[in-house]
């Protein structure tokens, strides 16, 4: 293949290079099982086709010449929006859950199980359990943490009318969602009854359904992955700026490299601190490395970058790129975004897979089940294998590419007050003023139907230029940190205005957010925006956009954003086109219900315009100039 068809793939130096070595090693990418999967399936891609029964599969004839119902009656609205409910009510699941196995890990803490953990940040625990009326002062941190613990399992169950930190949105929004009926109740409630209401015979209003989802939605964004990331930064610390380096530079030929991949940091916090263990790094140079060089991928990546500065070697469609290197000697996975080829691709090179959830097993990994009671003693057993098999390294297949680029990650709530002096005035200020016209979000994952990392790094550049901060969260942070943008000279390449606060406070564009779950912390720097203006959300010029998105947790998480009332635009079209109602009503119609409304564009500078003209057309909502 030539490097003209590489570069058709990915805009990355590191991400070309290795894809010429994965084609001289025999070994087959996401690109090239894309191209075999060419032509898909059109009415799957239009949402037409049900498969919720076995009256079925059924499809809808998009031309009106074929069958316009499903056996049971079914016609494309109700089939359309029956599979948008699905993915929704899968991608809160899957965030959700992740928040639950943090929960848990706090329970194990306060009651002394489990000795891998501690809690890092006892300011964060009070502060949360004082949100959920939780006894804190004057007493000990275990005894908080315990009673914290189990008020938010209260809020997976359903004995509650609404969920704990639904608090934290502004009184307008919360009054909307009353209205409309979809206050989340309780988290796996929604995602329940998103999934027997779509079963057949039960919501077969497609109106209702979307509504539904829109609560289930909600119930991730302000539940399952608000949990997440709190418990996370209660167990392991609330992020503050951090210098990191990124691209698969990052690896070392002359260490011991190990990678971890996936979302939670309950594995990936025990590895690292594995990692530095001073009898394990001196084993290492005793194996004949330098030392022990732990790199992130995905979001799990995300996490230890963002707390301690973790170097990330890449995203979603590096992740099979990162072992082609042929310079890994251990790569330890928990869930989500993990492709089943890595095993696979693997065994091509001499890198140890381990598989570390009891839900989530893979084909050619070795699992190994990491629990609070265990995972300590484990990590260290693992890292000293990883060490073990650096001496069965094959110099001959090794290729590290590209020199890692500088980043600036660690920005939470609390660390951008902390930047602004303890409060949002100097923000506000520059928004009122129109130095910053506006903020969004940029979020999301790489898709290999859209050149990699293109869409993140051309439509943030041109949110920059024009004088939009942007805040940034999963696979968009690594691609745009890989193009130097979460670097302070990067104000350089801003508008007039937003360079001009970005150098006063010494800070880049654009924020380096965190992960996935962590697009919860715009939403709550959002709701805070709003409530210092006295506004609803939707008022505020903001913007998100998942350019790459592929998961249908980013789908659960375009949802929540428009809920919340923020515009939100996606770059690969969703399986909703076979309904002109379905989709007229989540790029139209939502708008007069949430004040906020879907789009969707794959072409990222047209992505751009449409961001920055709804950003100006909320300035001059709210009676600041427009342009
Ligand atoms: Fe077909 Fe209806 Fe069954 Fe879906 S639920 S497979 S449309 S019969
Ligand atoms: S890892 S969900 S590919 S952002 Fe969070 Fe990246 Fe998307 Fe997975």
């Amino acid at each position: 293949m030539d490097q003209k068809r590489f570069s058709q793939r990915t805009i990355t130096e590191d991400g070309r290079l290795m894809l010429a070595k994965s084609e001289r090693d025999g070994v087959e990418t996401v690109w090239d099982r894309l191209e075999a999967q060419q032509p898909h399936c059109g009415y799957c891609e239009l949402g037409l086709s049900c498969r919720n029964c076995s009256m079925g599969p059924c499809r809808i004839d998009p031309f009106g010449e074929g069958p316009q119902q499903g056996v049971c009656g079914a016609d494309s609205d109700i089939i359309v929006a029956r599979n948008l409910g699905r993915m929704i009510a899968s991608g809160a699941a899957s965030h959700s859950d992740h928040g639950r196995d943090l929960v848990e890990v706090l329970e194990a803490v306060a009651d002394g199980s489990a000795p891998g953990y501690t809690i890092a940040d006892e300011a964060k625990l009070r502060r949360v359990a004082a949100e959920y009326g939780v006894e804190a002062e004057g007493r000990e941190a275990g005894a908080v943490a315990r009673d914290l613990a189990r008020a938010m399992q209260e809020d997976y169950g359903t004995r509650l009318s609404r969920l704990g930190l639904l608090s934290r949105a502004p009184e307008p929004r919360r009054a909307l969602w009353d209205r409309l009926g979809i206050t989340p109740r309780g988290i796996d409630r929604e995602t329940s009854e998103m999934m027997h209401r779509t079963h057949m015979g039960v919501d077969n209003d497609w109106q209702n359904l979307l509504l539904q989802a829109l609560r289930n939605a909600l119930s991730d964004g302000w539940g399952g992955s608000m949990i997440a990331t709190e418990v996370s930064d209660i167990l392991f610390g609330t992020p503050q700026p951090v210098a990191s380096r990124v691209n698969l530079g990052v690896l070392k030929e002359d260490q011991v490299n190990i990678a971890v991949h996936g979302h939670n940091p309950i594995v990936s916090e025990t590895i690292m601190r594995a990692c530095r263990d001073e009898a394990l790094l001196r084993k290492a140079r005793d194996r004949g490395a330098s030392g022990i060089n732990l790199v992130g991928l995905c979001c799990t990546g995300n996490e230890l970058l963002m707390r301690h500065g973790v170097p990330m070697a890449g995203n979603h469609l590096m992740t099979e790129l990162a072992l082609v290197t042929g310079a890994m000697e251990m790569m330890l996975v928990d869930y989500q975004c993990i492709m089943p080829s890595l095993g696979q691709v693997a065994s091509c090179y001499h890198t140890q897979m381990i598989s570390t959830s009891d839900k989530a097993k893979f084909p050619g990994m070795e699992h190994q089940e990491f629990h609070s009671d265990n995972a300590a003693d484990l990590a260290q057993r693992l890292v000293e294998r990883a060490v073990d098999n650096f001496g069965r390294r094959n110099p001959d297949k090794v290729s590290i590419p590209s020199q890692p680029v500088d980043l600036v990650g660690g920005f939470s709530v609390e660390s951008v007050l902390q930047a602004l002096g303890g409060s949002l005035d100097p923000l506000l200020e520059a928004l009122k003023s129109g130095k910053i016209r506006g903020a969004a979000g940029v979020v999301g994952c790489n898709n290999p139907k859209i050149r990699h990392d293109l869409g993140h790094t051309a439509l943030t550049s041109r949110l920059i230029e024009n004088d939009v901060l942007v805040l940034d969260t999963g696979c968009a942070a690594v691609a745009n940190a890989k193009h130097g943008l979460e670097q302070a000279e990067a104000a350089e390449r801003a508008g007039p205005g937003l360079k001009e606060v970005c150098s006063s406070l010494g800070i880049p564009p654009v924020l380096h957010f965190g992960s996935c779950v962590d697009n919860v912390r715009i939403l709550v720097l959002a709701a805070e925006l709003a409530k210092a203006l006295g506004q609803d959300i939707s008022a505020l010029p903001l913007a998100g956009a998942a350019p790459e998105w592929y998961s249908e947790k980013a789908v659960s998480i375009g949802a929540y954003c428009v809920a919340s009332g923020i515009d939100t635009v996606l770059g690969p079209t969703p399986p909703v086109t076979g309904s002109m109602n379905v989709t007229g009503l989540l790029t139209g119609g939502l708008e007069d219900l949430l004040g906020a409304r879907f789009a969707v564009e794959p072409d990222p500078e047209e992505a751009a315009k449409w961001m920055l003209s709804r950003i100006e057309g909320k300035r001059k909502g709210l009676g600041l100039d427009g342009r």
